[in-house]
């Protein structure tokens, strides 16, 4: 059964059996002092303040028996998925594959490659490592969603505009209905976060939809 959740630009109908909840990139490298978000200048700490609404809304997703997906930006310890292009990227010393305060940066099996333990994925809960900042490149993500017949994703995580934006286009490219949970996405710059969910919601919805935690809560209460 659809049940109505208030949001921008108008009412998303979710129905629950189609719905998984994507985290996007909740893991120590870009949320903890000395890791790849810190590395590159940016202030982590607005990044922190996140975590107990993302924790509540993993939280809601489990109790109504509904699919969590996390994901984190890990590459192979040999770097042989991280283009070139994105290897150069930035100062020599601190780019991705380099090693950093939580061992080397963005490498899969790392102490920054983790999910910060209050987010913790639980048995039964898809784990993506993606190369990309969207979820979809050279991941299995579209054909396991597919098989579960799952068609709606509910989106929060890190960062606003780069990982998650990239992520909902991708998947509103394949068919699914996208909806962000405002306060529980986060950017390093309040700016970016306010235009990538404006940029969302405009033309009636070109990407999907946004709205609160408690809106969806209360569609559901
Ligand atoms: N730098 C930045 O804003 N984000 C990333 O590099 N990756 C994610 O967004 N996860």
């Amino acid at each position: 059964m659809a049940l109505s959740v208030p949001a921008r630009p108008y009412d998303f109908s979710i129905e629950p059996n189609k719905a998984a909840l994507v985290v996007i990139d909740m893991q120590r490298d870009f949320i903890e002092p000395g890791g790849f978000g810190a590395v590159l200048g940016n202030d982590v700490s607005r990044l922190t303040a996140i975590v107990p609404t993302v924790a509540r809304l993993i939280g809601f997703f489990r109790t109504h028996g509904m699919l969590v997906v996390h994901t984190r930006e890990a590459h192979k310890p040999d770097l042989s998925d991280c283009p070139p292009a994105k290897r150069m990227r930035g100062k020599p010393g601190l780019r991705i594959g380099d090693e950093g305060a939580m061992g080397r940066i963005l490498i899969a099996g790392e102490p920054g490659n983790q999910i910060l333990p209050d987010l913790a994925p639980v048995a039964g809960e898809i784990v993506i490592d993606k190369p990309g900042k969207g979820m979809f490149w050279a991941t299995d993500l579209h054909q396991t969603l597919l098989e579960r017949g799952i068609t709606q994703l509910v989106f929060a995580g890190v960062t606003t505009e780069v990982c998650v934006q990239t992520s909902m286009r991708e998947a509103n490219d394949r068919g699914y209905e996208c909806l962000l949970i405002e306060d529980a996405t986060e950017s390093y710059f309040p700016e970016f976060k306010a235009a990538a969910i404006e940029m969302i919601v405009a033309q009636g919805g070109i990407v999907g939809w946004a709205t609160p935690l408690a809106a969806l809560e209360t569609a559901f209460a």
